[in-house]
């Protein structure tokens, strides 16, 4: 047999992809007879083609279906699109076609490039979300939330893509440009539909420490996201009005070192302040010029402190002290009350606002030993410490002060304790075409009147296009627009707006329970079964909204009587990039790999290998040649060791060497073949068990992958060596070889198991077992000598380096107090015997 027989990968994965198709291998139902396991990958959304980022996502969630399949699950594995959004309409604009023929076109052309891959979905349960049969379902949750007050309508000012012509959510805007066009943000005031998620905030958060399956880093993001404070809100009176400031502060311990106070320049009470005052022109002059600053500079810390007097004072509730009130740039309206008591002693940006504008500093914190601060200062001390200077509570420490001053205002009625969340409510509206309606009507005599159920779903028009077919924004379509009050019966408004896409991606899981259910948005019975998602795969980029929303959304479903769980996934995958030359493939960077060029070239178990053996999957995996040529090469090699061994398969005898029955087999063979037998009994154990703890600790597949590389090895080496190895032992290391390889190369290794004489499918075998006894590692006893005189003995694994027992005898304690402070001269190693060490 020549040497460079390759397997033909082509015919082989066409062939199981056929079989498993026709048996529909992987469709589900409930069982209660087995345990459920719910593998998800975060659903594509249908860009066109799919990348590398894709198929490394679907390989690392492949292996884990077929792995838990093997261990007896009933495993859910399902695949949709997220199929709404802008791409679809700027290509159809583009393209001259419609968002919904450009959509299926995509979902089309990238279901078959999924199906290239072998991945073993349930297809019977794939949906798109912009499917009337999904998002009818969407607009009634979306009603269901109406009624209770969690969607609401409110007008705000928003961030607005002139070049998108849409409404950016906050975290869509960076560094004061939209995320997708990079085009500079405006800020204009509109009415806009929103989900009341901070309801929730206190949950979401506190339900993190329940969540042992997620990365750390991700629940510090969505921690950080919500951004719990707790403090004092406080009333500061204006002087000569009967106007009040409140204010809010996580360290009322610095009240006594108030000595100005700041207002975000869209803060409502400006106005009032300033008519009249000769400062009115230069504040409105700064206000305005803030306002815009801020939509663009994203309102970054760092930025410059800049600030103007209102030429008014309000006063401190706990002194009756004057202070004055300023207008200033760092001022958030959205956190907090939108005003801030200045501590320019103890708060760096205060501090640096003093400096600038002149105005007094005050020291009301010691730290430690409480040395002077005040002249010498060069920043603001922001740590705790004992108070100075601050009226009866001189002399608290900062914590007992925060409660005593707190028990004050409440006492006095000008302040309590209040507790503020960075997380805002979810504005949802997109005044797009290519998404769900909101199913919302205004009728000039009834009002706002939310679409009856037997209304729905509120269809996208499909029809209303323009002369080049493709489709405008919904307030541009009258035919749409017009409809019939389903009170008064008269003529009235439907809402215009969209929903977010982020919508649909906050409960498409929960609708793979049961995506065919015709009267509701869910089957009680079998989200019930299926619920939550055991394993759920996808990038880092979506650690925070994503993530956040389906935490939201599945206790919104809970509330409504849908679910029985409060959190939607138990373990959580955050895979790492694709990059090439160190940089994430992308289009615009042209550093792309196609991946259908790779399944063209080497097949699909090949690119899938390389991409489960380049790197662990939490990590950035660097795209290298090759890296595919060695998993094309292994693969060869192990189809080679098959054919090489097929009367292996032909042997019925039971084998007879183990580390259990060592005995039977003396006699026949030397003892260097009695060895070779041991050697890969033991590595079949070993490797086996190896491969399931990779598995089992965070799917490191790289490692996994090593580990059978290694048995193949050794199974190939003692096999050349025609050594008397025993062929049930062989057969069984090919086996082993095949089982351990499936999930990860699946065509490849049903086939193999086919060829080599096995009846039953690989994937109904069982995940093999290892016995701890036998992957064990012989171990021997080696002498230490010093000088030639037997000093200690060490118990070392056998296949041990010569370097490495000589560091185990040198660190030995009993050969340390021997040696002391002698000199070694020389350390002599007999493999497998003895060390001898001459000083
Ligand atoms: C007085 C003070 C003294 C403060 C001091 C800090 C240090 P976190 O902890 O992130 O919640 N703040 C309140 N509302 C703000 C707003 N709308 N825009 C900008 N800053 C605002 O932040 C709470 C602190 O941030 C509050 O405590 C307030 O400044 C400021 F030595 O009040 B502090
Ligand atoms: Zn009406």
């Amino acid at each position: 047999m020549s040497m460079d027989k390759k397997y033909d990968f082509k015919t082989i994965e066409h062939k199981w992809q056929g079989i498993w198709a026709d048996q529909k291998s992987y469709k589900v139902q409930e069982n209660r007879d087995k345990e459920k396991y719910f593998v998800l990958e975060m659903f594509p959304y249908p860009s066109g083609r799919i990348h590398m980022g894709h198929v490394r996502n679907y390989s690392i969630g492949d292996v884990v279906a077929r792995y838990k399949r093997m261990q007896g699950y009933n495993v859910m594995h399902p695949m949709g699109w997220d199929a709404f959004g802008l791409p679809a309409e700027n290509a159809a604009l583009k393209r001259n076609t419609h968002p919904a023929a450009w959509t299926h076109d995509n979902i089309d052309y990238m279901r078959k490039q999924i199906k290239a891959m072998g991945l073993s979905y349930d297809w019977d349960r794939e949906f798109a979300t912009c499917t009337h049969e999904y998002y009818r379902w969407e607009q009634q949750i979306f009603l269901e939330m109406f009624e209770k007050g969690q969607a609401y309508r409110k007008e705000t000012t928003v961030n607005w893509c002139q070049d998108c012509k849409t409404v950016l959510a906050r975290e869509q805007v960076i560094d004061g440009t939209c995320w997708r066009c990079e085009q500079s943000v405006m800020p204009r005031t509109m009415h806009g539909w929103f989900f009341k998620i901070t309801d929730y905030a206190e949950e979401l958060l506190d339900d993190l420490d329940k969540l042992q399956g997620w990365p750390e880093k991700v629940i510090t993001m969505q921690r950080n996201w919500i951004g719990k404070s707790t403090g004092l809100a406080c009333d500061f009176q204006v002087e000569d009005s009967k106007e009040k400031i409140k204010i809010f502060t996580t360290r009322a311990d610095t009240i006594f070192g108030v000595t100005f106070m700041s207002l975000a320049a869209e803060h409502p009470l400006i106005n009032t302040l300033i008519s009249g005052q000769k400062q009115e022109e230069e504040v409105r002059e700064f206000v305005r010029q803030t306002i815009i600053d801020k939509q663009r500079k994203d309102n970054k810390q760092g930025l410059d402190k800049k600030g103007v007097f209102t030429g008014r004072y309000c006063l401190n509730p706990f002194n009756g002290e004057r202070i004055p009130v300023f207008v200033a740039n760092f001022v958030l309206i959205e956190y907090g009350t939108g005003a801030v008591m200045a501590v320019p002693a103890h708060d760096q940006r205060d501090f640096e606002f003093a400096f600038k504008y002149n105005i007094p500093v005050r020291t009301v914190i010691k730290e430690g030993d409480g040395l002077s601060q005040d002249d010498d200062m060069v920043s603001a001390y922001d740590g705790d410490g004992v108070l100075v200077n601050s009226g009866e509570f001189t002399g608290m420490e900062s914590n007992d002060a925060k409660t005593a001053i707190i028990a004050y205002a409440e006492k006095h009625k000008f302040g309590e304790a209040h507790i503020t969340y960075r997380l805002r409510d979810w504005g949802i509206s997109r005044q797009r075409y290519w998404g769900t309606p909101i199913p919302v009507i205004y009728c000039d005599k009834c009002g706002m009147i939310p679409v009856p159920t037997e209304q729905l779903p509120v269809r996208l028009p499909g029809t209303s296009e323009k002369e080049d077919g493709t489709c405008v924004p919904l307030h541009q379509q009258n035919d749409f627009i017009t409809c019939q009050c389903p009170k008064c019966d008269g003529e009235a408004k439907r809402e215009t707006d969209t929903m977010d896409t982020f919508v649909e991606s906050s409960w498409y899981f929960a609708r793979y329970t049961s995506p065919e259910e015709k009267n509701a948005p869910l089957d009680r019975k079998k989200a019930l079964y299926w619920l939550p998602v055991d394993q759920y795969i996808g990038g880092v980029e979506h650690a925070i909204l994503h993530l956040l929303y389906s935490r939201f959304f599945t206790r919104v479903l809970r509330d409504l009587g849908y679910l029985d769980i409060s959190e939607p996934f138990t373990n959580l995958l955050t895979q790492g990039m694709v990059t090439k030359d160190g940089a994430k493939m992308s289009k615009s960077k042209g550093n792309v790999v196609d991946p259908s060029d790779l399944i063209k070239r080497y097949g699909a178990d090949t690119t899938r290998l390389f991409s489960l053996f380049a790197a662990p999957p939490e990590r950035d995996l660097e795209w290298n040649a090759q890296g595919v040529e060695g998993a094309s090469r292994f693969l060869n090699r192990v189809y080679r060791l098959i054919c090489e061994n097929s009367e292996c398969f032909n042997c019925e005898q039971q084998a007879e060497v183990t580390l259990s029955s060592p005995d039977k087999a003396r006699g026949q063979k030397t003892d260097q073949e009695i060895k070779d037998n041991r050697d890969l009994d033991r590595k079949i154990h070993q490797t086996i068990k190896k491969v399931t703890e990779s598995i089992e600790n965070n799917f490191h597949f790289n490692t996994a992958i090593s580990a059978v590389m290694e048995l193949v090895n050794l199974t190939g080496t003692l096999r050349d060596k025609e050594k008397n190895i025993e062929p049930t032992l062989i057969k069984t290391a090919i086996e082993s070889t095949l089982l351990l390889l499936y999930p990860m190369v699946p065509h490849f290794c049903a086939e193999m198991w086919e060829i080599s004489g096995h009846k039953t499918e690989i994937e109904k075998m069982d995940w093999p077992k290892f016995s701890s006894d036998i992957a064990k590692e012989e171990e021997l006893t080696i002498v230490v000598q010093i000088n030639g005189k037997v000093r200690s003995r060490l118990c070392v694994p056998a296949g041990i380096s010569s370097a490495q027992v000589e560091e185990m005898a040198l660190s030995d304690t009993r050969i340390g107090q021997f040696i002391k402070d002698k000199t070694i001269k020389k350390v002599i190693v007999v493999k497998g015997k003895l060390v001898n060490i001459v000083v």
